[in-house]
């Protein structure tokens, strides 16, 4: 099996490095840290490893809890897999010189507690030379807001992974649009499409991290 394939094979599992104790059957075997590592080392492109191996991973482990093959405990050790991976590559991803060219406040919205994907919208962004603010999991309307009044001209970026939180999004989208605050919206995650963005009147929409930066430029029209 390619490297690529193997990292792969073991965010799906859930084992995050060789001290780890899940899963049994890979007790001291090389963990996503160690592989990812590995990789690195063997300069295989970071996008191929970000791509190929850790984002791919996880549209996996979602099918395999949807078809009831796992649980949210293994979902959540692969999770955590996935995150030391993204560790390891943040620093080719990201480049502290990089001059400030807007500020970007970063929050995955209210009742939703996925942060994979926001976390890496949040690297792309340092990486375009953003001052990124990241507020978390879990965050309120009111926190966007309030967040906002601080850093004038700057763009909220919401995340959502379910259908049920990503309705509320709309929220924060009218608390902008009803005051007078100078902020810009810009909303992504699996379910959300441009569509609903269109709908909800978010200023940009965009399907993956790259793309983020790219929306967040022509929105603030840089
Ligand atoms: Co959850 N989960 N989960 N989960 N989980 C999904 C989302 C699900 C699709 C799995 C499935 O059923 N197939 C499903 C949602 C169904 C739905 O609503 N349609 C689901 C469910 C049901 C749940 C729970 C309800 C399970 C339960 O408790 N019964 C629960 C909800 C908890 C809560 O939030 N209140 C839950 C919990 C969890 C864990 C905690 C175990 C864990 C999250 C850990 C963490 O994030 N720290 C988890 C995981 C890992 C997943 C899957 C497997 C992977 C998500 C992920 O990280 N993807 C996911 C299945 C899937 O996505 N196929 C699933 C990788 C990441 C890089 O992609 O986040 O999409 P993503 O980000 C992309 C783009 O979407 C985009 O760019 C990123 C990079 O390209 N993007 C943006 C994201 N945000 C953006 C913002 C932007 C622009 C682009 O602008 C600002």
């Amino acid at each position: 099996m390619g490297l690529l394939n193997k990292i792969k094979e073991t965010v799906i599992k859930g084992h995050i490095n060789s001290k780890s104790k899940f899963p049994k059957d890979m007790l001291e075997k090389d963990g996503v840290e160690e592989l990812v590592q590995k990789a690195l080392d063997e300069d295989i492109s970071v996008d191929k490893i970000l791509n190929d191996a850790l984002i791919s991973s996880m549209s996996v482990v979602g099918d395999k809890y949807e078809k009831g093959e796992i649980f949210v405990p293994e979902m959540l050790f692969s999770a955590k897999a996935m995150k030391g991976g993204l560790a390891l590559i943040k620093p080719f991803l990201v480049d502290s010189d990089a001059q400030s060219v807007g500020t970007i406040i970063l929050g995955t919205i209210k009742g939703d507690m996925h942060d994979i994907g926001k976390n890496l919208v949040g690297m792309m962004f340092e990486g375009a030379g953003f001052d990124v603010i990241d507020l978390g999991v879990d965050i309120s309307k009111e926190k966007f807001i309030e967040t906002a009044e601080k850093y004038p001209g700057s763009i909220i970026g919401m995340s959502a992974l379910l259908t049920v939180t990503m309705r509320n999004m709309k929220g924060v989208v009218d608390a902008v649009k009803n005051s007078n605050l100078d902020a810009k919206v810009i909303i992504g995650g699996a379910p959300v499409t441009e569509a609903f963005s269109n709908e909800i009147g978010a200023d940009g929409y965009a399907l993956n991290a790259n793309q983020a930066v790219k929306v967040a430029k022509s929105v603030l029209g840089i």
